[in-house]
């Protein structure tokens, strides 16, 4: 076989992607039909595609690549480490420079006495790495029937089996099943879910869902909760304000260990170093990957309290760890990442200039007749579409407004996702004021296409 490379006309590099390829959440026929769209080239928050194209990337990948993308530091010393130690494991009393300082690094940027770190390959690992961690504090503690999880329904936490039992979303679990020992309570989602109430009366309502769960199960079989700060995948979704609390209130009160799955909250994207930050959470573990490496290699983990970690260590061996665990190039990669994140303040400019001039146009966008709400924290922004303010009404089945905006939006070189009708961004974090006017002007743009769409087909 010839090699296969950039050059190729595009229709020859979709057709061999069709033909021996599986995407992931992908319908294959589907996109045999129409053609993967080959990206080749990413500088900043640009990418550029085999077309030529050059889209502002306002997802930051899949919402990793906090540092945009094409850093040479990163490219060198993933080069560096693979020359001097290419892999080593970290199981047998052994380990390796970049393990132990990007565990240190990582203790030293996450709040309280989250200062111990696991490492696995993903989000997804980590969590399976959460589910085995919270189980096996308890059998130490002697009480071993204390195994459930609570969770919310439309949560993101994966898709192995255990991260796709702890996420909320039905889809997932008809292809394959649920592990057991998981429950999902209601999602804080005011905008679809609140009706009459407020959003403070709702934001209390959801989280006390918490308090009836746990009597119901009964506090002696209940391990953990686990909760996004602002649900990414399940479509931006930020909780009233006074959700956190509540729930902080409530695991507090019971003594159940409380998991932040800060995988994209993690690392700048709120403003803060971590979401539970943003939201004055305290977990006793936390989930990271995305932007731990902003994407460059595939890294992921559980940080764990003192409390949690030094009970873990008093039962002797823990049975659980991954080929690349603590990978050396990947966390050498991630270190010089948070390196850059640190040493160039990106974390403050998301704070200082990127969120508050993003939030002015971003809520200039409710102005269009079909934005409901919009919201933004941090980097981290949804609006919602509907064809009634005031009633917050949904469009009619099967109008597929999200999914025609995003179609427009690709079109106009903006990656903007949708899910259901919510259009959401995570752009990297370096974002200029200068980009985000690209970034809103071609949303804009977009949203007038879908709607004249929309009333020429007679939806609106
Ligand atoms: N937790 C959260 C909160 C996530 O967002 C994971 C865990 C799993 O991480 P890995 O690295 O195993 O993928 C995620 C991942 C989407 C989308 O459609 C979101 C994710 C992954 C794929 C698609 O928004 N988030």
């Amino acid at each position: 076989m010839n090699k296969i490379t950039n050059h190729m006309p595009t229709a020859e590099l979709q057709a061999l992607d069709a033909a021996h390829h599986m995407h992931p959440f992908t319908d294959a026929n589907g996109l045999a039909a129409k053609g993967a769209r080959v990206m080749v080239r990413g500088k900043g928050v640009w990418l550029t595609d085999s077309e030529g194209h050059r889209i502002i990337d306002g997802m930051a990948g899949l919402w990793c690549v906090n540092i945009g993308y094409g850093r040479k530091e990163l490219a060198e010393v993933a080069a560096r480490q693979m020359e001097e130690l290419s892999y080593y494991n970290t199981f047998f009393q052994t380990t390796h420079v970049p393990a132990i300082a990007l565990a240190a690094k990582i203790a030293e940027l996450a709040p309280g006495d989250l200062n111990n770190v696991f490492f696995a390959g993903s989000g997804s690992e980590a969590n399976d790495t959460n589910i085995r961690l919270v189980r096996r504090y308890w059998d130490v503690k002697g009480q071993s029937e204390k195994r459930i999880i609570i969770s919310r329904k439309n949560g993101y936490h994966g898709s192995t089996m255990g991260g796709g039992s702890l996420g909320g979303m039905s889809p997932i679990h008809a292809h394959g099943g649920k592990i057991s020992g998981i429950v999902h309570i209601d999602q804080p989602d005011w905008w679809s879910e609140g009706g009459t109430m407020t959003p403070e009366e709702f934001g209390l309502e959801r989280a006390q869902q918490l308090e009836k769960m746990i009597l119901s199960l009964g506090v002696d079989q209940v391990a953990a909760f686990i909760g996004e700060p602002i649900q990414g995948a399940g479509g931006v979704i930020v909780p009233p304000s006074t959700y956190w609390p509540e729930i902080q209130r409530i695991v507090d009160k019971y003594g159940i260990l409380l998991i932040a799955d800060e995988v994209i909250t993690g690392f700048g994207r709120t403003g803060n170093w971590f979401g539970s930050q943003t939201f004055g959470l305290r977990p006793d573990i936390m989930t990271i990957a995305k932007g731990l490496s902003s994407g460059y290699q595939p890294i992921g983990g559980s940080i764990v309290s003192d409390r949690v970690a030094s009970v873990i260590a008093e039962g002797g061996e823990f049975f659980h760890g991954y080929t690349y665990s603590g990978h050396p190039v990947a966390a050498a990669v991630a270190l010089e990442n948070l390196r850059i994140l640190e040493e160039e303040g990106i974390v403050d400019h998301v704070r200082n200039v990127a969120h508050p001039y993003l939030a002015e146009r971003w809520h200039a966008l409710t102005d269009h007749p079909m934005v409901g709400e919009a919201k933004l924290v941090g980097l981290m922004g949804s609006i919602a579409l509907t064809p009634d303010k005031g009633t917050r009404a949904k469009f009619p089945e099967g109008s597929n407004v999200g999914y025609r905006t995003r179609e427009r939006c690709f079109a106009n070189n903006l990656i903007m996702r949708a899910v259901g009708d919510r259009m959401i961004i995570s752009p990297p974090l370096v974002i200029t004021p200068e980009e985000i006017d690209i970034l809103i002007d071609r949303a804009k743009l977009s949203l007038d296409e879908s709607l004249a769409g929309l009333r020429a087909d007679g939806l609106i």
